[in-house]
């Protein structure tokens, strides 16, 4: 039986080679991809933060932990995107300005991808002028934002605004998430929606 308790740990002690080889071995026994990820290596990461938070951890400890969750995701990524059929649209994704946590974009990324969209990542610390260029240059019909600290949500409803003013919001519907973001916040920034997890976000962007 795969040893789950053995990823969950790795990704707790950030053990990047032993995250690897448990996701290689997990993958290898047939877990279901997704479910792997929400299953075991969220709750670890949700572990990482409380530890942070009661300053048992520190940022050195986040890092590794970030280190080690990259490391079984960049094996995960790829299945999750595989699953792609026609091309339904265009994604802008990014994490908003000021914030540099990706893993859950990188997520959501590519579970769009998997779901046929062509996504634009323009990574972390994304200036709302850089959404707006993509949104002309590139056609973008969806903007993807994250954010996960509460002091750069701001940012969302910033992008949100440089839209407007660059007279595209009309052209282009806005999805936000990460876990400080709620339902009620989007709504109050003016967002067309929002996911709580990567599984949804392509329902979200569907239903947009
Ligand atoms: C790893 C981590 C880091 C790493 C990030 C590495 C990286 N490359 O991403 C590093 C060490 C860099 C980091 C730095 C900091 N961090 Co940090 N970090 C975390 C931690 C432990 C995990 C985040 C994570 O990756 N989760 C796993 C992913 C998969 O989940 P997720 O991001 O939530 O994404 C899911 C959903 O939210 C959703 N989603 C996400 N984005 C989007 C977008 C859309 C469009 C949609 C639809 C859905 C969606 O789908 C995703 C998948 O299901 C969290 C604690 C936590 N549990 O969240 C703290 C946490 C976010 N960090 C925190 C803090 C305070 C910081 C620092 C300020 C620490 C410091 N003193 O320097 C800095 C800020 C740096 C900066 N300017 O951004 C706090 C934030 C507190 C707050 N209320 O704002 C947290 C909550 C820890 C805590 N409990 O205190 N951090």
């Amino acid at each position: 039986m795969a040893d789950l308790k053995a990823l969950h740990d790795a990704i707790l002690t950030g053990d990047a080679k032993v995250a690897k080889s448990a996701t290689e071995a997990a993958l290898g026994e047939g877990v279901e991809p997704m479910a792997l990820v929400q299953d075991t290596m969220m709750p670890a990461m949700d572990e990482v933060g409380k530890r942070f938070e009661c300053n048992e951890y520190f940022v050195p400890e986040l890092l590794l932990a970030a280190r080690a969750m990259k490391a079984s995701l960049e094996l995960i990524r790829p299945l999750l995107a595989a699953g792609g059929v026609e091309p339904a649209g265009r994604v802008a994704i990014g994490t908003v300005k000021g914030d540099l946590h990706d893993i859950g974009k990188n997520l959501v990324a590519a579970m769009l991808e998997g779901g046929g969209y062509e996504v634009i990542d323009l990574g972390v610390n994304v200036d709302p002028q850089k959404f707006v260029a993509a949104v002309k240059e590139k056609n973008a019909r969806i903007v993807a934002m994250s954010a996960l600290l509460t002091t750069t949500m701001p940012a969302m409803k910033t992008t949100i605004d440089a839209l407007r003013q660059a007279g595209l919001r009309d052209q282009v519907k806005v999805m936000v998430g990460g876990a400080p973001v709620n339902e009620s916040y989007a709504r109050e920034i003016g967002a067309d929606g929002f996911s709580r997890n990567a599984a949804g976000a392509v329902a979200a962007a569907r239903a947009l």
